[in-house]
């Protein structure tokens, strides 16, 4: 680790000097606007610590100029960038619907060239205190749509479940489901998130007291939530996505199952938010038509208030009668994380960002979009090549016949689909 860091920083001073005299090209041959970066916030506190504090970043003021696109969202409808158009940022509006429509907007408006662009989803979200704390900062290789299956209040369920919610197309909760719509689960460039970790760990993480005197709590569970009485620092840990705001133990831990299912064993769920995956699914969509790239996507999340209480704490004192303290320094942290990322990814642009950080990892979602072999799932639906641009794959029903007896088909009797 500290060798790689190492590494890291005397390539960068190379990288940085060789850079000092390269002009900013702002903008393509055709006029549209051509951002190194897109930083993409989910509501106005996740937007306005940006506002405030880039113009002392020395990147410049990102209301410098605004940009609508129709299908933006009515609250937030413009685009805004830097002066130079090296750096953008989009609001989205909060849950799945209005991250999926506004997103799309920007990546569809004909005043956009994002081929090259790097996205930077950068939100607050609840935290495991199992793997970080409160104004704790993650950066993700999978987000899990965690919240994607059949549930019965669990005062219904029958005695041998564990949790209300089980996968479709299955018996029992955390059984891997046989019915997928695809946006179940969605793995990024695991090579991107980790220089973009090198990046954020220099910053140096705001925290204060009142969190601190929350998350002493934890100290009570033992080396279980551990990394919840923490200070604040960079971990790499996976995102879940749900538009219901769960909180309590049950289904905090559900969900943790539920990711660790999902991914074959390989995601480690430490932030729950309500966008991610929607995001993310856009952005795979508009890869296959060459319109973005999808190995140039980071999602961070910084801890605002844990899931789960801690030990001696109602589910209901936990979420909404104590103060936990954790929103500001969350807020804060995405500043003081993120523009470390930016700053990195604008100062090495020519030597490193332009062309990519070669992925190392599946990218993509489960039917195997984007070609290669997903890693978690039941294989890819396009035999490894992915799916074509302008529907010249064909539709889903050749699809399900050239994959018959796959798991994507429903099982007998059960649509997973109303
Ligand atoms: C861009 O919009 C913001 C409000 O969202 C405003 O404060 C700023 O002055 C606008 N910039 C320009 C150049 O009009
Ligand atoms: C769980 O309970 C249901 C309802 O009582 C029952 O039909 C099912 O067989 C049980 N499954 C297992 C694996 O025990
Ligand atoms: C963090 O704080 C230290 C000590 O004050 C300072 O030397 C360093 O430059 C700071 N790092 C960043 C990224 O601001
Ligand atoms: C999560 O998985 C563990 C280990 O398999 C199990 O003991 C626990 O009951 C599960 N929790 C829920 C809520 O499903
Ligand atoms: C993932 O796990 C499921 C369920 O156990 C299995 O059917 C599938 O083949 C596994 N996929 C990979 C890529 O290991
Ligand atoms: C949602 O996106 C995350 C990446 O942040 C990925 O790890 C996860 O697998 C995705 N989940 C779904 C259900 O798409």
């Amino acid at each position: 680790m500290h060798l790689f860091l190492w590494a890291t920083t005397a390539l960068l001073a190379l990288c940085e000097a060789g850079q000092a005299a390269a002009a900013s090209i702002p903008r393509t041959e055709h006029g549209k606007i051509a951002p190194k970066v897109l930083i993409i916030s989910m509501f106005a506190p996740e937007a306005d610590i940006w506002y405030t504090n880039m113009p002392h970043s020395g990147l410049g003021d990102l209301l410098a100029v605004n940009v609508s696109a129709p299908g933006l969202s009515m609250l937030y409808p413009h685009v805004h960038c830097l002066a130079d158009h090296s750096v953008c940022q989009v609001t989205t509006g909060e849950s799945e619907i209005n991250a999926a429509a506004s997103i799309m907007a920007v990546t569809l408006s004909t005043k956009f060239d994002l081929r090259k662009t790097y996205f930077l989803v950068a939100g607050i979200a609840g935290v495991n205190p199992k793997v970080s704390t409160l104004g704790g900062v993650a950066l993700a290789r999978y987000a899990v749509q965690v919240a994607l299956q059949y549930e019965f209040d669990a005062r219904e369920m029958p005695e041998n479940f564990t949790s209300g919610y089980f996968s479709y197309g299955t018996l029992l909760p955390n059984e891997y489901p046989t019915t997928l719509y695809g946006t179940e689960v969605l793995e990024i460039n695991e090579a991107l998130r980790d220089i973009a970790y090198s990046f954020a760990a220099k910053a140096n993480l705001t925290d204060n007291s009142g969190a601190a005197e929350y998350r002493a709590r934890y100290h009570a569970a033992g080396a279980v939530y551990a990394s919840g009485a923490e200070p604040p620092s960079v971990v790499k840990c996976d995102s879940a996505t749900s538009d219901v705001y769960y909180s309590g133990a049950l289904l905090s831990e559900e969900f943790e199952n539920v990711t660790e299912v999902w991914t074959n064993g390989t995601g480690k769920y430490c932030m729950t938010a309500q966008e991610d995956n929607a995001t993310l699914e856009v952005l795979l969509r508009m890869a296959i038509e060459g319109i973005v790239d999808f190995s140039r996507v980071i999602v961070m999340r910084t801890g605002s208030d844990f899931d789960r209480p801690p030990p001696g704490v109602s589910a209901y004192q936990h979420l909404v009668i104590l103060q936990q303290n954790g929103f500001l320094i969350a807020i804060e942290n995405i500043f003081q994380a993120g523009i470390e990322i930016v700053k990195g990814i604008v100062s090495q642009w020519d030597c490193t960002f332009k062309k990519g950080v070669k992925p190392n990892n599946y990218i993509g979602d489960v039917f195997g979009s984007l070609g290669g072999k997903p890693d978690f799932g039941p294989g890819s639906l396009t035999g490894g090549a992915g799916f074509k641009p302008d529907g010249k794959s064909g539709d889903l029903k050749k699809r399900e016949s050239m994959v018959k007896g796959r798991a994507v088909v429903p099982p007998v009797g059960r649509q997973a689909a109303r």
